[in-house]
């Protein structure tokens, strides 16, 4: 059995996570299955203009060129070696390869990892308007709900607003913030933050960075003074760093993506937005081409609606339609 029929079959009965991913992703579904869809149906056997409409599909749904033309030459390679020439097939191959083109480049826990003990510390960074804000009150919502102790840092002290925001979910949520003064050094209030986590034995501190993207010289520094301040109170703190990227960007968060990864280590990207585009295929081009994780994704603009990323419930909403 193929992927696309193992995955209609595995959510035949969708649960409540799978419905969000379905509804989440329908513009990026009908972007992307329905012309591969449309194609299996113009061509009763693949040849070469097969292979180039596919090749464009893939381009189309933003999973970047070099995947794209990797799974390609595999996908060719399999319909020559094994003689496979039904559309249907080779469509199936294609979702196959998808799927292992994410899974073989390492971890897929998604979870945030808690020590006993002492805090885990999130550092939240990524540029501009990207949905770091919403995402952190979303995912301290999430672990909330499981029990944990959760506080928030407001280290983002160069827009006044930024600082606001923050409180306001800090005040819904009924959890701790530390603030600091607008314009105050970032890595002072991030020291404040987490000493006062550590002294409230919280279990999550999340820190919110501020998201102006500057030369990479200072972008780098002041990551590595946070982080610096931060280690200095919690042993091997901050233990993750999460990149947040607009998936309504496209290839530009690729380029994003790629930018922060030089500048500091991340443990992991949380995509945002993935219900206003149709282009999702944007988390492959990202595993592609740097190897980190995709941990959580953006599926609408309610507290739930951030969801662990899940690989079969992913390719799912790209790739399967309803019959
Ligand atoms: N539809 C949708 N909207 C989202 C999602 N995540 C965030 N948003 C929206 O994106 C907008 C920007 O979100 P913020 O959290 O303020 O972004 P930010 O990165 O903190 O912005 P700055 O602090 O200005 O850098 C808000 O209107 C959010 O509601 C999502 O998954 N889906
Ligand atoms: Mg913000």
């Amino acid at each position: 059995m193929g992927l696309i029929s193992f995955l209609r079959e595995k959510f035949k009965k969708k649960d409540s996570t799978t419905e969000k991913y379905s509804q989440g992703m329908e513009k990026s579904r009908k972007n992307f299955s329905s012309k591969l869809k449309n194609l299996s149906t113009r061509y009763k056997t693949v040849n070469q203009d097969y292979f180039d409409e596919l090749e464009q599909i893939l381009i189309e749904s933003d999973v970047g060129i070099n995947f794209t033309l990797n799974i390609i030459e595999e996908v060719l390679n399999r319909s020559e070696t094994e003689n496979i020439k039904d559309p249907e097939k080779i469509n199936e191959i294609l979702v196959d390869r998808m799927f292992v083109g994410y899974a073989s480049k390492g971890d897929i826990q998604n979870e945030i990892r808690f020590e006993e003990g002492k805090p885990t510390v999130l550092l939240v960074v990524g540029v501009n308007g990207v949905g770091k804000t919403t995402t952190i009150a979303k995912l301290a919502y999430r672990y909330i709900n499981k029990g944990k102790k959760v506080m928030l840092v407001a280290a983002d002290t160069f827009r006044a607003g930024a600082i606001e925001q923050l409180s306001v979910w800090a005040d819904r949520l009924g959890i701790d913030i530390v603030t600091g003064n607008p314009e105050a050094d970032p890595a002072s209030v991030a020291y404040d933050g987490v000493k006062k986590g550590k002294q409230n034995n919280c279990d999550l501190i999340i820190v919110d960075t501020a998201g102006r993207l500057q030369t990479k010289a200072n972008l780098m520094a002041e990551l590595a003074k946070i982080k610096r301040v931060i280690g200095k109170e919690i042993e091997n703190a901050p233990q993750e760093t999460f990149l947040i990227i607009d998936a309504t960007t496209g290839q530009n968060g690729v380029v994003q993506a790629k930018a922060f990864a030089e500048v500091t280590t991340l443990t992991g990207v949380v995509i945002t937005k993935m219900d206003g585009t149709s282009k999702g295929g944007i988390i492959l081009a990202i595993r592609d081409e740097l190897g980190v994780p995709v941990r959580f994704i953006g599926l609408g603009e309610k507290m739930e609606d951030l969801q662990e990323f899940d690989l079969d419930k992913y390719l799912y909403g790209l790739c399967v339609e309803d019959e």
